[in-house]
């Protein structure tokens, strides 16, 4: 095949101007002269009536230098405050609702982001565009779990305390305002809240950061249990997070599905047309990112769907008395962005899901040429200033998307692009599950975006070229690896061939990567593997959760461990001093106390702060093997039975779990569990010693409650298959005990902590895969009466549902393979390592030497390490402050 320059018919490095071209598609500034829709209509808040109340004469300037000048004083906030309220929300300071101070002074706070974002890119503007070594970050993922927004405003802008001074002329304390705020629960689980903590990271270390996503109207589902089953509502988190969201319509661009698509050949080589296309707009809303003792504002763009066309609303139909016809096209424009899909690690091969992805994806890659573009006039730099980094497959379509523009849009040549293009991409994968592999059916994609799918298939073409002298005859390998076969284009292959860098999000991951899922391309090209072990954000997850430990290990170290997480280590020094220790176990109480209330608010029932508290919180998965802290909760509970008076310290199992809402049988472990929980209530004597409760509707918010109150962290996934785990770092860091596998992050815990400081059991990865093939559950079940007895009580079942489809995973062949998850094959080593913790958690002075030893390393998880590894290792760039 000849070089082909697949250009359109703009010339290369052409300058954008909104005037009318072939391919109008393409224009990113044609929104540029509409008007900026009303406050109201928009959900915005830019044009709020009184966000602009002018500062006295005598205040300092508000520049990028002068950070303290954003410092006000109670009076002139108040003042700012008032007249929000009166003429934002018609209303005043002593009647508002608690509802609408949060929403006027969250206002005020976001007008404040915009003045500092505003004045760190003057800034940047002013340093001029070559400063060497920073580029600009482009974080891309279709979830973002940011939760809300308004403490850790505060928190990372020292403005809480003026906030409590002025709330206090109402009696309000700022946790009042917490209370009103909805989660932004724009993601499912561990993928998205790390998006989140690496906003943060960015935001907090000075990097000059854009994450990218879609403004999903629904988030992830509210989940209802009821007699114990999933069931799903509507998370319509729009009507109190708006606030946070700043609707800028002159960087609109559009997005095109579908049309009927025909390539011919010309002199100047390969051409097409594209007519009858669907095209949407993407409209961003910018969420602007605080960052913690930093003067940098970094944004997260969501970009929502609306209909481009005037003509999308059928004025002749409506006429004809057909309103749902008439507002047919507008609302086919609307659904992309309308919701989260609720499933993370199972096939979702929806047709919406793509187009969600492609719309999220080319919205981005639009914006992000033409900054550069108009930044430097050339886009020949392009990789020398700019790192987009896919979060997982989900945005994969960035490599083709980003060749499409390179090369119709400003006329560049095939290699040329791919140049810049393959060393602009890097992508982390978060999963090794076989299920989660993102593919497509190669016909939808050639239907919805024909031109990506050309696109699509000269990348493969000539990837099976590169690769046929890499291995050559090895047709087998060369399959595959490429990014289309067998009717389907294989997300994976794609990133990874499109990519500068690969890695994945723990050592043992990585490891993985290279062995197993990745590993033809590790052999084709090794040096684009590495690993970054993930990091929450600790400021968060440990001093805003858990104000009364920060507070203590502040009086022990200093405070400058919330600014550098490295010295958090320095508090391992106070392991052995009984007075911290004490303080430690106290702090533990306190945070139960505050839990346990706010259990028995939903429930009714309030956990005995003294027992211990068992935490298992995280999406509910086979892998994850919530069954078989269950079946250990089961056999422990017919010791009981048999022996009421057993001598032991109470125990708490706190579990919290979504899961995607078609996956039966995960929704039956739930159910599993609510109904252990409700037959052990039945008895007043063995509730005394145990219960188990399930939380309805974990969440961001949830979390920040439940991970100070853990004392044991459960983190029991088959060897191998947790990617990394967060939850677990974060039960650590507010100095819980883990009890787990030799997987993921755990491995690196382990390490960080010593063995005495961790309960590990079970296989290794290693002997996972040496033991699944003769692995042979039946035998186990048969051979073992501990194992039998609790295996036989699903089938007898609890408060009056039995769970014989749960015994037959466990132990009958007709699921492919009897318990896949091997989970009564670490059973007995399980239930001896809670033994052990029985006697450690006894030993109070122990029990505070191995939490504060956990607090401590877990400085190493913090996700501003895991962000300057990134910023070192993959995108090569420096903060820009
Ligand atoms: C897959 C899919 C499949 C199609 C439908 C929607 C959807 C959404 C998400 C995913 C992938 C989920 C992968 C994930 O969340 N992995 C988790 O990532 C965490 C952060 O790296 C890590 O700590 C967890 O171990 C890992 O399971």
């Amino acid at each position: 095949m000849r070089k082909n320059n697949f250009t359109t018919t703009k010339p290369a490095n052409r300058k954008l101007t909104t005037e009318k071209s072939a391919d109008k598609a393409a224009a990113p500034a044609a929104k540029a002269a509409a008007p900026v829709k009303s406050a109201a209509a928009s959900g915005s808040t830019s044009s709020a009536p009184a966000a602009s109340v002018s500062s006295e004469k005598s205040e300092p300037e508000k520049t990028w230098e002068n950070a303290a000048a954003y410092k006000v004083s109670k009076e002139t906030f108040r003042a700012e405050l008032d007249e929000l309220l009166e003429l934002g929300f018609h209303t005043d300071f002593e009647s508002a609702p608690v509802e609408t101070l949060y929403k006027a002074i969250a206002t005020l706070i976001n007008k404040q982001l915009k003045r500092r974002r505003f004045e760190f890119q003057k800034a940047r503007r002013k340093a001029g565009k070559n400063v060497p070594d920073t580029k600009k970050i482009y974080y891309i993922s279709m979830e973002f779990l940011m939760g809300q927004s308004l403490k850790n405003n505060l928190y990372n802008l020292d403005e809480t305390d003026l906030v409590a001074e002025v709330l206090k002329d109402r009696k309000l304390t700022p946790q009042d305002l917490y209370d009103c705020e909805p989660d932004a629960g724009l993601g499912n689980g561990g993928l998205g809240r790390l998006a989140a903590c690496y906003m943060d990271a960015l935001a907090s270390q000075g990097y000059d950061a854009v994450g990218f996503s879609i403004r999903y109207e629904y988030g992830l589902f509210k989940q209802k249990i009821v007699d114990g089953w999933q069931a799903e509502l509507p998370d319509n988190w729009l009507p109190g997070g708006y606030v946070w969201l700043n609707r800028r319509d002159e960087d609109t661009f559009k997005v095109s599905f579908y049309g009927d698509y025909e390539e011919y050949w010309t002199d100047d080589g390969l051409k097409y047309n594209l007519n009858n296309a669907e095209v949407v707009d993407a409209v961003p809303y910018d969420m602007l990112i605080s960052g913690a003792n930093s003067r940098v504002v970094d944004t997260l763009r969501l970009w929502k769907s609306e209909s481009s066309n005037d003509n999308d609303f059928d004025m002749a139909s409506f006429n004809n008395g057909d309103f749902s016809r008439a507002a047919q096209k507008e609302n086919r424009a609307h659904l992309i962005s309308k919701v989260l899909y609720p499933a993370d690690n199972v096939e979702e091969g929806k047709e919406l899901r793509l187009k969600q992805q492609y719309f999220m994806v080319s919205a981005s890659c639009q914006n992000i040429v033409r900054n550069h573009f108009r930044d430097y006039g050339t886009l020949d730099n392009f990789s020398d200033k700019v790192a987009i980094h896919i979060n997982d497959t989900h945005p994969a379509l960035t490599i083709p998307e980003l060749m499409r523009i390179f090369m119709d849009e400003y006329g560049y040549e095939w290699d040329d692009a791919w140049e810049q293009v393959s060393k602009t991409v890097s992508y982390t994968n978060h999963t090794v599950l076989a299920e989660a592999l993102e593919k497509w059916n190669e016909d939808i994609v050639r239907v919805m975006m024909p031109r990506i799918y050309s696109i699509l298939k000269e990348i493969d073409r000539r990837f099976r070229e590169d690769m046929e002298e890499v291995f050559p005859g090895d047709e087998g390998k060369i399959d595959w690896m490429t990014p289309i076969a067998q009717g389907q284009v294989r997300m994976a292959n794609l990133s990874v061939l499109g990519s500068q860098s690969v890695n994945g999000v723990s050592a043992l991951h990585s490891e993985i990567l290279k062995d197993d899922l990745f590993h033809d391309f590790y052999l084709a090209t090794p040096e684009k593997f590495t690993n970054v072990t993930n990091g929450i954000a600790y400021r968060r997850w440990l001093c805003q959760s858990n104000p009364k430990l920060a507070g203590l290990i502040d009086s022990c170290i200093g405070p400058d461990y919330r600014k550098n997480a490295d010295l958090l280590e320095k508090f391992a020094d106070f392991a052995d001093d009984p007075s911290v220790g004490e303080q430690v176990l106290s702090i533990k109480r306190e945070n139960k106390v505050r839990m346990s209330n706010l259990i028995k608010k939903t429930t009714g029932i309030a956990p005995d702060p003294d027992s211990i508290f068992i935490v298992q919180a995280k999406r509910l998965h086979e892998y994850k093997r919530q069954l078989l802290n269950a079946l250990r909760i089961i056999s422990r509970y017919q010791k009981l039975k048999e022996n009421p008076d057993l001598d032991m310290r109470p125990e708490t199992y706190l579990f919290a779990a979504k899961t995607a809402p078609n996956y039966y049988l995960a929704k039956s472990i739930i159910q599993l569990i609510c109904k252990i929980g409700e037959e052990i209530e039945k008895d007043p004597k063995i509730r005394s010693k145990m219960r188990v409760m399930f939380l309805e509707n974990y969440s961001v918010t949830m979390a920040e409650h439940l991970m100070p109150a853990a004392d044991i962290s459960e983190q029991i996934s088959l060897a191998g298959k947790e990617a990394s785990g967060t939850g677990n770092m974060k039960m650590m860091i507010n100095g819980a005990v883990t009890i787990g596998t030799m997987d993921g992050a755990n491995v690196e815990m382990h390490e960080a902590v010593g063995g005495d400081n961790i309960f590990i059991f079970g296989q290794n990865a290693e002997e996972v895969q040496d033991n699944l093939r003769s692995y042979d559950s039946r035998r186990l079940y048969e051979t073992d009466p501990v194992i039998k007895a609790a295996v036989d009580a699903l089938g007898t079942g609890f408060a009056g549902t039995d769970f014989n489809n749960l015994k037959q995973y466990l132990i009958q062949k007709t699921y492919s393979i009897a318990d896949p998850y091997m989970c009564l094959a670490d059973f007995n080593d399980y239930c001896r390592v809670h033994k052990e913790i029985q006697d450690a958690y006894e030993d109070r002075k122990r029990w505070a030497h191995m939490s504060i030893i956990n607090t401590a390393k877990a400085s190493r998880f913090a996700a501003d390490r895991s962000i300057r590894e990134y910023a070192d290792n993959i995108w090569h760039t420096k903060p820009a402050e």
